[in-house]
């Protein structure tokens, strides 16, 4: 992808440079064919759903208020459907992709267009099925170049470059979570974890299409890092070079020069790297940020190699960065707790100062009640996962068209609970009657406008962990975190109202909390989940319906012409 990325960006940036004043937004067409491709790593071929054959997926690149539509062929063997993450697509929720929240899937031998609407985004963003798991090899980058007539909030890059980290899992991913949801274990932790779709040197068979960016001597790139692990949090590193962190979810902070980055799935972080060692080749890699009790990961390191252009003698041993340990939660911590939003005049913030509708969220691990004990998670139970006690069920047909056409008849009800149902030691000694959750797909309903506060609480139920907590249709400011028990009286005091980080994903502590704000004035049907993926899969989910204002341009738009049928397959 490097060189003619580059080459991309530099046409792009000149393009810009030509066009002065706002923007209007211009129109960019892809088309994007899914279809099942054969791929080795390992030592070992399978076939896997991509689009285009290539892994990671195609690049969309925009300028900021572009529009782009993309017609999805599906050629593969079962309904899927796309998701544009962390584009807030205004009133446009009928292109936000999840399955069965906002459409139904794209049936094998149909397709579909999105319309995928930017709005104030800008920076790196990226885009990943929304059916099961098959994001875990159908995801590329979202690039969203700055407006035409404006630029960076520093020096312009000479190019820049994309790292995605990915799983790779030597089944077939949608067995893996059928087999799970089927036994009610965890599902099979992954093979290798990967950059740019290759392992790298420490896995056997690998070393041969380990990936390799190339970088000019005293060149500064813009490095756009997505996490698009299915189950893990990812430490990050580059062998001598520091990292200067400009902006998180396609939102610009104040910078932070860092050795290294915590970033979780679903999270996006472009970073500026100055490639000004000795010309030589220097290893990146990642590995997990597992913090969780009771939960099987795979503990293995993906690497790729920075190869400086030039005549010089291969180095004898390719130096390799130092990422903190697995577990360490300082360190994650250390480095999550210096973001803060840019917060300039340019790129300004807007925190709700006034909250109208104020959620307190428990998220937890639980089981579903197996009968005669017949399952293979704890107590011979299922494993499961909750949000307030709620355990999301996904629906048959979509939850939008239920709720635009005024059909509901049962698909959904709007009786999410906007606090713990009954409250307990959330993160201490937990007791045995907070194990089993309700079932159900409960909504939780919003009015036009309200400014909305969500206070995440970790829970000590079963499996402990940090989970990234992900929303669709708006992106969201961080005003607060802290460990333990959220208390009414005292957090909020701590609360950063000046430059809160504005984002679409954040982790919330193991056993701590997390407080965001966002103002809704985005009408559709959201989806709100944790980016682990088996945690979706368990039900740690739940849907926010903002409902329209009072005008036709604070109201959700009409349906496109087409959307995918409901099938009962
Ligand atoms: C994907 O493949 C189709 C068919 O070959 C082609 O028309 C399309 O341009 C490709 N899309 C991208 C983004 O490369
Ligand atoms: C993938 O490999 C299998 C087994 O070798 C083969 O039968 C199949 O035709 C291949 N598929 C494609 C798309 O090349
Ligand atoms: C399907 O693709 C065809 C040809 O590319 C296009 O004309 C048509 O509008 C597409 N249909 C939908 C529903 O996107
Ligand atoms: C999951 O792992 C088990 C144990 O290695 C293996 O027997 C099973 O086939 C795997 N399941 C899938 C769907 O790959
Ligand atoms: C890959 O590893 C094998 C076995 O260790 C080695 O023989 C080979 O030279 C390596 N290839 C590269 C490109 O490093
Ligand atoms: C890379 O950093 C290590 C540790 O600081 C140092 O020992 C080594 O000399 C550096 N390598 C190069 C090529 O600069
Ligand atoms: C993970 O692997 C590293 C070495 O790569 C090892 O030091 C560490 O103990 C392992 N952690 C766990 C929890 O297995
Ligand atoms: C975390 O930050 C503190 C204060 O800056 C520092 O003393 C400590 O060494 C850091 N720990 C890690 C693991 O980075
Ligand atoms: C979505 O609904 C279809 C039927 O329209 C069903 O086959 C599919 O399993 C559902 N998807 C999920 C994730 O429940
Ligand atoms: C909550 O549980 C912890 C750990 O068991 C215990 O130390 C603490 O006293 C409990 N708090 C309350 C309010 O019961
Ligand atoms: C809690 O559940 C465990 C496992 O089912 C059981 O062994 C234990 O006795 C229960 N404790 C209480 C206080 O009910
Ligand atoms: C429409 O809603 C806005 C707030 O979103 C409010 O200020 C205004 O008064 C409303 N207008 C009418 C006619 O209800
Ligand atoms: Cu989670």
């Amino acid at each position: 992808m490097g060189n003619c990325n580059n080459m991309d960006f530099l046409v792009l940036a000149l393009v810009g440079f030509l066009f002065l004043g706002k923007a209007n937004g211009a129109i960019h067409y892809y088309d994007f064919v899914l279809q099942e491709t054969n791929f080795t790593r390992l030592c070992s071929t399978k076939s896997i759903l991509t689009v285009n054959g290539t892994l990671p997926g195609p690049t969309i690149t925009v300028h900021r208020g572009d529009t782009a539509f993309i017609n999805v062929h599906n050629q593969g063997y079962y309904g899927v459907t796309l998701h544009w993450h962390g584009v807030k697509q205004p009133r446009n929720p009928w292109s936000d992709g999840p399955e069965n929240i906002t459409q139904c899937p794209i049936q094998p031998g149909t397709n579909f267009t999105y319309e995928v609407i930017f709005s104030n985004e800008e920076g790196t963003l990226w885009w990943h099925a929304h059916s099961d798991w098959t994001r875990a090899t159908v995801h590329g980058a979202i690039i969203i170049l700055p407006a035409a007539g404006t630029t960076y909030p520093f020096a312009t890059p000479d190019a820049q470059e994309t790292v995605i980290l990915g799983s790779w899992f030597k089944g077939d991913v949608m067995e893996i979570i059928e087999e799970a949801i089927a036994t009610g274990d965890e599902p099979n932790i992954s093979d290798a974890f990967t950059i740019n779709g290759q392992p790298g040197d420490l896995y056997s068979c690998s070393n041969e299409t380990t990936y390799r960016w190339i970088v000019d001597y005293g060149k500064t790139y813009l490095l756009k890092v997505i996490n698009a692990v299915m189950n893990a949090e990812q430490f990050f590193a580059i062998a001598n070079h520091t990292l200067t962190v400009v902006a998180q979810d396609a939102s610009y902070i104040k910078p932070i020069t860092t050795s290294y980055i915590m970033i979780t799935p679903g999270q996006t972080m472009d970073i500026l790297v100055t490639a000004n060692q000795p010309p030589s080749q220097y290893y990146m890699a990642s590995h997990p940020f597992m913090d969780g009790v009771n939960v099987s990961y795979n503990n293995s390191t993906t690497s790729a190699i920075v190869q400086y252009n030039g005549n010089y003698s291969s180095p004898s041993i390719i130096p390799f960065p130092t990422l903190p340990a697995e577990a360490d939660e300082t360190a994650a911590d250390n480095f999550t707790k210096k973001i803060r939003a840019l917060a300039s005049k340019e790129h300004p913030i807007d925190v709700p100062l006034e909250i109208h509708s104020r959620i307190y969220m428990t998220l937890a691990i639980n089981e579903r009640i197996c009968a005669n004990s017949s399952c293979e998670g704890p107590d011979g139970n299922a494993l499961a996962s909750s949000l307030n006690n709620v355990s999301f069920v996904t629906p048959s047909v979509d939850i939008l068209q239920a709720y635009y056409r005024g059909s509901n008849n049962g698909v959904y009800r709007t009786s999410f609970p906007n606090r713990p149902p009954n409250p307990f030691n959330y993160t201490g000694d937990v007791g045995n009657n907070t194990i089993y959750p309700n079932f159900g797909t409960r909504v939780r309903m919003i009015k036009y406008g309200a400014g909305v506060e969500i206070m995440f609480q970790g829970t000590n139920i079963i499996a402990p962990e940090n989970h990234p907590m992900h929303l669709h249709g708006f992106s969201f400011y961080l005003v607060g975190t802290g460990s333990g028990i959220f208390d009414r009286r005292t957090s909020p005091k701590t609360y950063n109202l000046v430059d809160p980080p504005e984002v679409n994903t954040i982790g919330v502590p193991k056993n701590g909390w997390a407080t965001i704000r966002f103002t809704a004035d985005n009408p559709g049907v959201w989806f709100m989940h944790c980016h682990l993926e088996r945690h979706t899969s368990w039900g740690m989910d739940t849907v926010l319906i903002v409902r329209n204002g009072n005008t036709t341009e604070t109201s959700i738009r009409p349906p496109p012409a087409y959307m995918p049928p409901c099938s009962k397959s």
